[in-house]
């Protein structure tokens, strides 16, 4: 059976044939105007990011190497495909195909589950730098600064003072990438455990289990398998969301500098600590567990409205709704719908409806407010409420549970940055004053 590292191995030289060819042909064509809007607009649809993994696609949603969510539903090996019970996708095939394009065997994704198990476990410096924040410091803080400790122990630092060639970089990155991936449970269990007193602390890595069996035995939900289940759909879909994303495209700017993987990743993870990005599904329980309060169980559509009327007159955003690319209901939103759909202990609870229902009727309250240009849910809007239902309420925890998956995307286009050599980041910028001189011009 081939390993992770033997399949990028096979396609690294077919990527940078692609790479040359490209510059070859097509060096100096255009690939669309700088308008002032572009840069004073947060450079909305400038197309000025290499990104391997996935396209995001405002109409069809995304595609990991043009393979749709259902798509990848259908041909990803699950747990019961490697030995284990439960019928979701594995954040290991997301993986593989991530980093390679191709979907894995049963045999691979089984391999990669014991490779990962094998290199679960923290060091003793990173438990004790875990156990010394303060309670009260927000996961994701906390989550960050203990990815960056973990560059103790970077092999591409290493390999780097040593000298290592340019045209290897490539491979302590991925030594870093699937080291750091492996351990991401560990920390978030024991982060999860300090703050919240659940699950017991203790780093018990099953080599038999998969990635997510072993996170959620260190939880303390080993037993429940829908939330297992739940839990590896939620991390393999979250897992890329091509590259303008601010988690990673943060990522891949602090990794052009050729900072390790665990600098580059607990800086992605910084910024996926933001209200506008990852910390929504924070917010969207936060904010449905409110209209849960106002409107009650089995609300009805008017008072769903009138709450979300309320929320839109103070000046707060709709947290779920709304996506800067997407202009569509997201397909990450629909696949853990349909999850809801098919678990009877979900279908019945009165925050998934509530949740569901809202999905519904914001759409046309946000058109008729005619501000956001994509009225419909993102995944945050359905994330957190299967999360509470099954227990674990602690939502200023949610954020890091999307911090596990975003690895699965951003440390393999780490690895293809290396793998390609591209450059350091370095757009221009502009005061207003030289930008209005251009203007004149
Ligand atoms: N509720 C109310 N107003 C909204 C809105 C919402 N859900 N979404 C956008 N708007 C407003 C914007 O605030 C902006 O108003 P302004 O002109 O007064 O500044 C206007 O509509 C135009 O914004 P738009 O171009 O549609 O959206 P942006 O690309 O600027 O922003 C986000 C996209 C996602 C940041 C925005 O829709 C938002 O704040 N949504 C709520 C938070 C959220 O759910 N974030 C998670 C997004 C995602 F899934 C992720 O990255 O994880």
């Amino acid at each position: 059976t081939k390993t992770l590292k033997d399949a990028v191995a096979e396609v690294v030289p077919a990527k940078r044939e692609q790479l040359k060819k490209l510059k070859a042909d097509y060096n100096d064509a255009n690939l669309g105007q700088i308008k002032l809007e572009n840069l004073l607009g947060g450079m909305r649809g400038l197309k000025v990011m290499l990104w391997e993994g996935s396209v995001l696609d405002s109409e069809r949603g995304i595609a990991f190497h043009g393979k749709s969510i259902p798509d990848c539903e259908k041909v990803l090996p699950t747990a019961q495909d490697i030995g284990l019970s439960g019928k979701e996708m594995l954040p290991e095939s997301m993986l593989w195909l991530l980093l390679t394009g191709q979907v894995p065997s049963k045999e691979e994704v089984k391999q990669l589950s014991a490779e990962l198990a094998s290199k679960g476990k923290l060091p003793s410096y990173a438990e004790k730098i875990i156990d010394s924040f303060p309670k009260t410091m927000h996961p994701m803080t906390q989550f960050a600064s203990a990815v960056a400790s973990l560059n103790h122990d970077s092999k591409f630092a290493e390999a780097y003072k040593q000298g290592v060639r340019k045209t290897e970089y490539w491979q302590p990155t991925l030594e870093d990438s699937i080291d750091l991936i492996a351990k991401l449970p560990a920390i978030a269990a024991r982060i999860y455990h300090n703050v919240f007193g659940r699950g017991d602390g203790v780093q018990k890595i099953d080599s038999n289990l998969d990635l997510i069996g072993n996170y959620s035995q260190m939880i303390g939900y080993g037993d429940n398998e829908g939330m297992i289940d739940y839990l590896r759909l939620y991390i393999a879909i979250h897992g890329d969301h091509e590259g303008g994303n601010v988690s990673a495209h943060t990522a891949h700017l602090v990794g052009s500098a050729l900072s390790d993987p665990y600098l580059s990743y607990s800086a992605a993870l910084l910024g996926l600590a933001g209200p506008l990005h990852g910390l929504a599904n924070q917010e969207v329980l936060g904010w449905a567990l409110d209209m849960q309060k106002k409107v009650g169980d089995n609300a009805s559509e008017s008072d769903i409205k009138e709450f979300l009327w309320t929320t839109l007159k103070s000046g707060r955003v709709v947290p779920g709704y709304g996506h800067a690319v997407l202009r569509m209901p997201d397909p990450r939103f629909s696949a853990l719908s349909r999850f809801c759909d098919t678990r009877p202990e979900l279908k019945n609870s009165s925050i998934v409806q509530l949740v569901q229902k809202t999905s519904k009727v914001a759409p046309e309250v946000l058109k008729e407010h005619g501000k956001t240009k994509n009225p419909y849910p993102n995944v945050d809007a359905a994330s957190g409420c299967v999360l509470y239902e099954y227990g674990l309420k602690e939502w200023s925890y949610y954020t890091v549970i999307f911090g596990i998956s975003r690895a699965l995307g951003a440390l393999p286009q780490l690895v293809m940055d290396r793998a390609l050599g591209l450059p350091i980041e370095r757009p221009k910028s502009l005061s207003m004053d030289a930008l209005e001189e251009l203007l004149k011009k």
